[in-house]
């Protein structure tokens, strides 16, 4: 029989591999023994904040969510590891709950405005008077489920915490256990955000699609970073601004509303004021053709009937299509990072709705997009529009690009129009035009295509599609204003955004233009959008070449209308003061003559196109247009109109 060589060692190491493995399995049995609490919080919390996810967006919700949720209740939770038994078992039930009660109200405030809670809602809550109504009709049966699993894990915990022995730590282990957990959560939540913050740059910081960025982030990592905007922007604007700061941007302000009569100081008074604010519509395209056809035949048609700036720029930042309307209808300027919409949602101001409205105005906002994209619902009111006909407002009968086509929403917004009390203020905001403006339903509903030769399927072509099915809706607007008479008592506004065509197609466009230069003024001058004011029976049409922008349309309106606001930065269009100037977010600046890039601070001769050296009153311009950003953001952080606004 065959010897059999008995290895000693071997089986000694054997057993020994054994102990250490029953060790170490020993060991993770007690702790997850003792850490059965945090497991089961974890997976009943984790379980409700994907739930969420889905309910607010069943068809495009993302399993690449669970990790940002999974981070998020990790860091939550890695507090309770720093209690003892009864405290600790407290902690989870209280952040249980605190969870469940956020879950559920958000879930019933985007059944009202398929947007999230955010600071901003809950400060100009008593704005949002429609909401609490709404409330209660919108709480469902099955959303008391968020709350049913304390009612099983509490009397489950008592029994667990009475028959499992916790092992309690030292204080010390626990926390270096807490400093674990919440670092892994910490990393991994890092990650989340650094690869948001890298694919939509201002997305956590102007919260402009606060449910996307729920979708991308999950619910309680967006209002760790709503709460830390928030709290932000508190803590810069918490340090009192010296009464000296305010009479100087007071009294800045006073001097520069204060300007001469002219042509047409009071034209509009006791008109309807019918503002138009069009998405993407940049000026390149106005007057040019492709192919042989007008690409906005309609708005060209228009022009003609209307006072037309050519040298009118757009002044977003961070807030885009929100800043348009901010200056619009504030002459304030856009806020330093993220959205004037959203960071000062709760300050006091001197709109244009406002003005009208103590003038026995209705004023009324209109679109067809949710109500809290750009955190709208909560600005219209503190801007005081009585009311703001949002997509709930609309029958969502057909779609073109964003949501709402500009045909579906210019019709019934007609509709609604002809029935406001007059005079009124009406401000209307199209959505179809909105990059990447591939969606060309619009045409297959008969409408006259476009032929865009080899820019065909090019961001660039696909604009010029968009842009030409949205001339059309406008058209048809305008024309209906004009048929049915309301045209006759009011004055139209209408104009572009911000810009459609980004830097990085912008070999297409010069293509398209014939553009030979590529240096930075080439570049600004394309940075115009259309400004159309049409007045009763066609008065005043013509081309008007001043250098304007955005901020100077409030000016504008309120010298037609008689409106006297003692604040605003912009300068009345029809005022031809000398010191006029366009001042960007950047502090690059035009007054019409020289333009000044800030970023390379390289001051240019408009005409000539060169560069040339910065003069005492070049350098005075400069010092001016930083100082009056400085003004508006010190004027909105500290909410100086509430103090000087009766
Ligand atoms: C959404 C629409 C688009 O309501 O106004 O906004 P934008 O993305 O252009 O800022
Ligand atoms: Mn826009």
């Amino acid at each position: 029989m065959k010897k059999v060589e008995i290895d000693n060692n071997k089986i000694i190491k054997k057993i020994r591999g054994n102990k250490v493995m029953y060790k170490t399995s020993n060991r993770i049995l007690n702790i997850l023994k003792s850490n059965l609490d945090l497991l089961l919080f974890f997976i009943v919390l984790f379980m409700k904040v994907v739930e969420y996810g889905k309910q607010i967006s069943p068809q495009y919700f993302d399993p690449e969510v669970f990790t940002p949720i999974f981070a998020s209740i990790l860091i939550l939770l890695s507090f309770s590891v720093l209690f003892k038994g009864k405290k600790r078992f407290i902690y989870l039930v209280v952040i249980d709950i605190i969870i469940s009660i956020i879950l559920v109200s958000d879930i019933v405030y985007f059944r009202y405005s398929e947007d999230i809670i955010s600071m901003g809602v809950v400060k100009n809550a008593k704005l949002l008077g429609g909401v609490k109504d709404a409330v209660y009709k919108l709480i469902k049966v099955q959303d008391f489920l968020y709350f049913v699993d304390i009612l099983i894990i509490v009397p489950l915990m008592r029994f667990y915490y009475e028959k499992i022995d916790m092992k309690i730590q030292s204080l010390l282990v626990r926390i270096i256990v807490f400093f674990m957990v919440f670092m892994t959560g910490t990393v991994v939540d890092a990650r989340t955000f650094k690869k948001v913050n890298v694919e939509q740059p201002t997305l956590l910081t102007a919260m402009s699609n606060k449910i996307y960025l729920t979708k991308l982030i999950g619910n309680l990592n967006f209002h760790a970073v709503d709460a830390y905007n928030y709290a932000a922007t508190k803590i810069k604007n918490s340090k009192q601004l010296p009464e000296s700061k305010k009479n100087e941007i007071k009294s800045y302000l006073k001097k520069n509303t204060t300007e001469s009569p002219n042509k047409f100081t009071g034209v509009a008074a006791g008109k309807n004021l019918i503002m138009i604010q069009v998405e993407a519509l940049q000026q390149f395209v106005i007057n040019k053709q492709i192919n042989g056809k007008e690409i906005t035949p309609n708005l060209n048609k228009w022009l003609n009937k209307c006072m037309y700036f050519d040298n009118y720029f757009y002044q977003v930042a961070g807030g885009t299509t929100a800043d348009a309307e901010f200056m619009s209808l504030n002459s304030f300027y856009p806020a330093e990072s993220g959205a004037a919409y959203y960071t000062y949602a709760g300050d006091t101001f001197n709109s244009i709705p406002k003005e009208l409205g103590d003038k026995g105005y209705y004023t009324a906002a209109l679109h067809g997009y949710t109500e809290g994209f750009w955190n709208r619902n909560v600005m219209y009111k503190s801007e005081k529009f009585d009311d703001f006909f949002g997509k709930s407002s609309y029958n969502i009968n057909e779609n073109v690009g964003l949501g709402l086509s500009d045909k579906s929403f210019l019709n019934q917004a007609f509709d609604k129009l002809k029935k406001f009390k007059q005079p009124y203020d009406s401000f209307l905001i199209t959505l179809s035009s909105h990059y990447p403006y591939n969606d060309v339903t619009g045409y297959e509903n008969g409408m006259d295509t476009l032929d865009v030769g080899e820019y065909k399927n090019t961001l660039f072509g696909d604009y010029l599609e968009g842009i030409h099915y949205t001339d059309k809706q406008l058209g048809d607007f305008l024309d209906k204003l004009e048929s049915s008479g309301i045209a006759d008592n009011s004055v139209i506004v209408l104009y572009g955004d911000h810009f459609a065509i980004p830097k990085e197609n912008m070999n297409d466009l010069y293509k398209f233009t014939g553009e030979t230069n590529n240096d930075d003024l080439t570049w600004y001058k394309y940075q115009k959008v259309p400004l159309m004011i049409h007045f009763p029976d066609n008065a005043n049409s013509g081309v008007n070449h001043t250098y304007a922008g955005q901020m100077d349309l409030y000016p504008t309106i309120a010298n037609m209308f008689n409106i006297k606001n003692d604040y605003m930065f912009g300068k009345d269009i029809f005022n031809n003061n000398t010191d006029r100037k366009v001042t960007f977010r950047n502090a690059s600046f035009t007054d019409g003559n020289t333009f000044y890039v800030s970023w390379t601070n390289t001051y240019y001769d408009i005409k000539t196109g060169s560069k040339i050296k910065e003069t005492p009153e070049l350098k005075k311009k400069k010092d001016d247009s930083v100082k009056e950003l400085e003004y508006s953001d010190e004027l909105l952080n500290h909410n100086l109109l509430k103090e000087w606004v009766k």
